[in-house]
């Protein structure tokens, strides 16, 4: 497909409270990728997430584009990875990208996971550039840890990943789908660590890279990070 044609992708977005995010990222994605479709995947918001998605999901979009809200409200596995998932099921384009719903994925960095997906590679991991972090120095440690241990963990099963915490990824949809059919155990529903689910779970062929790219900060809303996500994360280890 050429470049300029987005018809081939979806964007999957899981979203607690991004009522002041999702709207300006959205609108950044459809006018940097006009035909690609996006499914969000809520988890009970009470900020009025729903409605702002219903509203642009049935508002003017480039031609071929396309929004599906799935509506989480009433699951019974709350989590971030649990609505991926659920996400994932919904896409049928041939290539497919996981990013948050709060503007620190800059958009712009699809584009190139999706070139690369293109040419034959079947997952990017978008590896964030050290960044200053303006977090407490709790978290800033117990993320460095778990960023280890996770590296760790992965060369396990041979492969060396700079930031497998990440939540920015692209991959061949058919592919994913199907690990995701084949072994649903191991992925950790209730967890924060989607691609480091993933990639314990890849086949040993899969072709993966990495691109590098600046993270964004969180200007609106809040964090939904807590410790209980620690504790899912150490749980993951061992699946
Ligand atoms: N559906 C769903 N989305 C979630 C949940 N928790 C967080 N999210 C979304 O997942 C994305 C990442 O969550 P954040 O709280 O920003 O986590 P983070 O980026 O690791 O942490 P910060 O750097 O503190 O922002 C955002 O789009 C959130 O709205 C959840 O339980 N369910
Ligand atoms: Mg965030």
């Amino acid at each position: 497909m050429a470049d300029g044609e987005w018809s081939d992708l979806s964007i999957v977005i899981p979203t607690l409270n991004e009522a002041e995010n999702l709207p300006p990222l959205l609108g950044a994605l459809f006018a940097l990728y006009p035909g690609v479709k996006v499914v969000v995947a809520d988890d009970g918001s009470t900020d009025g997430t729903p409605s702002l998605v219903r509203e642009i999901a049935d508002g003017p979009l480039p031609a071929g584009s396309k929004v599906i809200l799935i509506d989480r409200c009433r699951a019974n596995i709350k989590g971030l990875t649990a609505s991926v998932l659920d996400g994932l099921r919904e896409v049928r384009s041939a290539y497919c990208v996981v990013m948050d719903g709060d503007l620190q994925h800059p958009p712009e960095v699809v584009g190139r996971m999706l070139r690369e997906l293109r040419q034959g590679v079947d997952l990017v991991a978008a590896a964030r550039l050290p960044y200053r972090e303006n977090q407490n120095w709790c978290r800033i440690v117990v993320t460095r840890i778990s960023k280890w241990i996770a590296q760790q963990r992965l060369r396990l099963c041979g492969l060396r990943i700079k930031d497998p915490l990440s939540g920015l990824f692209a991959f061949r949809t058919e592919l994913v789908q199907d690990v995701v059919a084949a072994a649903p155990g191991r992925f950790e529903l209730r967890g924060y660590k989607v691609l480091f689910d993933l990639l314990r779970a890849l086949p040993r062929r899969t072709k993966i890279i990495e691109v590098d790219y600046q993270f964004g900060f969180r200007t609106g809303g809040r964090s939904k990070l807590r410790a209980m996500h620690a504790f899912y994360f150490l749980r993951s280890i061992f699946k």
